[in-house]
């Protein structure tokens, strides 16, 4: 069921002419799985600064699309469990069939401050940014424990080498976007890898993007198994960056490996010539750089011509995504 009509039904308490009107309409979405906790007071403080807020409920089993509905959500639901990114996606669809101006998306557990609000949607009012991003280390410390801070450092590192665009803060849920935006962004992860799919996407499609610096609050030990995250994310950035740009993580590496096998090679021949010795040690080791660079410069070629060939069919499929996710799930205040 798709939400009802881009009316400007204001369930928030920040003061504006709606959809129709002058001011640009913010609507807020927040992913939410099993948040019972949390949700109410989330939706209460977020409802302060936006217009309309949107409760992504994806098959929570306790009453967190319940309680968000009372608190004055409206309750998007998956009807099953989806995963994160599929809760972005439905999150983007909703604020363009809104015809939202800015969306942010905040989390559901109250890490956030909804108090930021303002700040994140700013840069998108004055037309500077597509993409704002909520960053947890752009001010310094604010109370992230060290070991959270080294894995998200990692991954922020990893997104930034693959997808050529440097932010401080790759895995951040707290985020404003554009409708340019919103109608742009083509997201396929489904998990919470979507972060990193969508700094690829954002300089593909060269979007705007500023990052502005937030507040968390890491008060609840983790609901996650940080290293099963962490290396879950890592593998889908290395798996993005595979389809996307072969020849950096395949060819380059292969290309290196080959010419070390060769250099190698050339001094084991060279001390043959001159002692009549075979160095057998390193001409093995030769042996297996040239192999292994022949085979990641194989796999840059082949994944290449797939890209290539796949190009068509994904942008296909990326529309029918967005023609499904338009479709939404059911909805109810
Ligand atoms: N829609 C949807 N939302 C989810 C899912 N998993 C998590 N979320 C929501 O996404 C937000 C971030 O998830 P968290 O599990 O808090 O991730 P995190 O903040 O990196 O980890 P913690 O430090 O353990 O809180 C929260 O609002 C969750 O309710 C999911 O499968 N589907
Ligand atoms: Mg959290």
């Amino acid at each position: 069921m798709a939400v009802e009509g881009s009316r400007p039904v204001e369930n928030g308490s920040r003061q504006t002419s709606g959809a129709g009107g002058g001011t640009p309409l913010v609507v807020a979405a927040i992913p939410c799985f099993n948040e019972a906790r949390f949700i109410g007071s989330v939706v209460l403080a977020v409802k302060k600064h936006v217009d309309r807020v949107l409760v992504i409920d994806d098959g929570s089993t306790d009453a967190s699309a319940e309680i968000a509905a009372s608190a004055g959500a409206v309750v998007a639901s998956h009807g099953g469990n989806k995963g994160y990114g599929a809760a972005v996606r439905t999150a983007l669809a909703k604020g363009k069939e809104l015809g939202a101006g800015v969306l942010v998306v905040i989390d559901a557990d109250g890490q956030h401050d909804a108090r930021d609000i303002p700040r994140l949607v700013q840069p998108v009012l004055d037309g500077e940014a597509d993409v704002v991003i909520g960053s947890r280390f752009l001010a310094g410390s604010n109370g992230v424990p060290l070991y959270r801070k080294m894995g998200q450092q990692v991954l922020t590192a990893a997104t930034n080498v693959g997808s050529g665009h440097r932010l401080t803060d790759s895995q951040s849920g707290f985020r404003a976007y554009s409708s340019r935006a919103m109608s742009l962004l083509n997201l396929t992860e489904d998990g919470m890898s979507v972060s990193s799919e969508m700094q690829f996407a954002i300089a593909n499609k060269g979007l705007k993007v500023a990052e502005v610096p937030i507040q968390v609050s890491y008060a609840e030990k983790s609901k996650r198994n940080p290293v099963g995250h962490g290396v879950n994310v890592l593998s889908r950035v290395l798996v993005l960056l595979s389809l996307r740009q072969p020849f950096v993580l395949f060819g380059i590496p292969g290309a290196a490996l080959l010419v070390g096998g060769f250099v190698l090679g050339v001094r084991v021949l060279e001390r043959y010539s001159e002692t009549q010795l075979l160095a057998l040690g390193t001409l093995m080791g030769a042996v297996l750089l040239v192999l292994i660079g022949v085979l990641g410069l194989f796999a840059a070629v082949m994944l290449q011509a797939m890209k290539e060939l796949l190009r068509g069919q994904w942008e296909r499929f990326e529309r029918s995504e967005e023609a499904e996710l338009g479709d939404g799930g059911e909805v109810r205040d």
